[in-house]
């Protein structure tokens, strides 16, 4: 019966914290719930500090400053500055895709860095960081600006990138934007969302030449065109006759960041990184925002109910025809895939939207979530979780690595859906698991180009004969 195994699940979590000494048991005990019918019980602790030597598989600030909400800005050029490897570990694996003509109006594909070395720890960075801005604009003359992504050591040493920033921004003509996203600075990559987010708030927005904003103009926030996903968002919104003009941020520029405002409604799909603009755009200039979900066709039908009740009738009846179109063709999806993967049992550990976004997309396909968490996700995310899931889900936030290999073991999913951190312990396993990160170099996973994608991948990966014939290397 349920409530058997929601017990069962209780003694699992109790069981797997054995291992830790009393403090770091009666801390971590607060991360871990079983998802229950009334949920006042299975609300977990969120957004704080890793318990020490506990391996976590969060991120630091920069990674989401510049990995995160910078980087897919194209056409501004994004210098890591500090020492080579931040730039360097971080290069293009995010898979945050960006048309345009590599060197003229796209830098994303490049890296940049102040290379950092002792002379620079000792001496200070500021000059050295000058003169690449310099060079930046020579060698790259059209970059529309230029962003500044500290790392740790610029903070601890104190260089001022502010008064840097403000002497290039008037000898270059263009914004040259300090982001002092530091690595050290907060407890995960979240930190680093919301300094990136300030520093859009404080030397972009509402700094470039505006334009009219015409009746059907949207933006969308927090999508970040992983493997192209912005691109299937974008498509399904045009052909319900609305106009994107703005993404934040993928394949973005800068005059889309600095006129994000003048849009008649912002569509927000992940809340975490980008609530923070979103919000202030609200406030400052009077711009609604919404929030949706591209992620399966369930959920994309109810998101564009959802937009098309914000105009007119034009646009609530292209609604119902674009969306009587494509369930046809999701439902040719849904019968090929259901009865392959229907009843299978998925557990997913992602960073701060997708745990909760993906599990209509996996229902859709008669998939099972069975345990769900996330790396930094804060308490308004795991709200917003609960009741998407079913009861007995195990729910686990900021999990360790033997936390989840524990729960893993026992719970015995068909699918594993996380990072690249945890992807070969799993595969090794000889359990199926697909990167919920990259989309593990396949995707789109948004829209209605997205879920033919999703469903196809899922399949290959569960259905795969592969598995069967592997043996973990640490099993005699
Ligand atoms: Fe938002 Mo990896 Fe994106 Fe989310 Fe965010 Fe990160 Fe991407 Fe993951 C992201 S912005 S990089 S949807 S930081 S996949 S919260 S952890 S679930």
């Amino acid at each position: 019966s349920i409530s058997e195994m929601i017990q069962a699940r209780k003694e699992l979590v109790n069981q797997v914290l054995e291992v830790y000494p009393e403090k770091a048991k009666k801390n971590r005990r607060q991360h871990l719930a079983v998802k229950e019918e009334d949920c006042s019980s299975c609300a977990v602790k969120s957004n704080g500090k890793t318990v020490p030597g506990i391996m976590t598989a969060r991120g630091c600030a920069y990674a989401g400053a510049k990995g995160v909400v910078w980087g897919p800005v194209k056409d501004i050029v994004h210098i890591s500055h500090g020492p080579v490897g931040c730039g360097f570990y971080s290069w293009a694996n995010r898979r945050n895709l960006a048309e345009g003509e590599v060197g003229i109006d796209n830098f994303v594909p490049f890296q940049f860095t102040s290379d950092f070395q002792e002379s620079d720890i000792i001496y200070g960075g500021d000059k050295k960081l000058e003169k690449i801005i310099e060079e930046v604009v020579e060698l790259f003359p059209n970059a529309k600006g230029v962003s500044v992504l500290s790392e740790c050591p610029v903070g601890l040493i104190g260089d001022d990138i502010e008064s840097v920033a403000r002497r290039m921004t008037e000898k270059t003509q263009r914004p040259v934007v300090p982001v002092r996203c530091e690595g050290f600075r907060g407890i995960s990559q979240s930190l680093g969302h919301h300094i990136a987010n300030d520093a859009i708030r404080d030397h972009i927005i509402g700094k470039g030449p505006e334009r009219e904003i015409g009746p059907y103009d949207i933006g969308i926030i927090g999508d970040y065109n992983i493997g192209g996903d912005a691109w299937a968002s974008k498509k399904i919104l045009e052909e319900i006759g609305l106009n994107v003009v703005n993404i934040w941020t993928g394949d973005s520029t800068l005059e889309m960041l600095q006129n994000g405002h003048l849009v008649k409604l912002n569509l927000i799909h992940c809340y975490r990184s980008m609530n923070y603009m979103a919000n202030y755009m609200e406030e400052t200039y009077g711009t609604p925002w919404l929030e949706f979900n591209f992620f399966g066709p369930t959920k994309i039908k109810e998101s564009l109910l959802n937009i098309a009740a914000h105009f007119d009738d034009s646009i609530r009846e292209n609604t119902q025809r674009v969306i009587a179109k494509y369930e046809a063709q999701m439902q040719k999806v849904i019968d090929i895939y259901r009865p392959r993967l229907a009843g299978k049992k998925v557990m997913l550990y992602v960073g701060g939207l997708r745990p909760r976004h993906v599990v209509g997309a996996y229902e859709d396909l008669g998939m099972e979530i069975i345990g769900t968490g996330y790396e930094f996700a804060h308490k308004e995310d795991y709200e917003r979780t609960y009741p998407q899931l079913k009861e007995g889900t195990l729910i686990y936030d900021d999990v360790s690595a033997l936390e989840l290999e524990e729960f893993v073991k026992d719970l015995k999913p068909d699918l594993v859906g996380s990072g690249i951190k945890e992807k070969y312990v799993f595969e090794k396993m000889g359990l199926p698991f697909r990167q919920m990160h990259s989309w593990d170099y396949s995707g789109p996973y948004h829209g209605y180009d997205g879920f033919p994608i999703f469903a196809r991948d899922m399949d290959m990966a569960v259905n795969s004969p592969t598995w069967k014939s592997i043996k973990a290397p640490w099993v005699k």
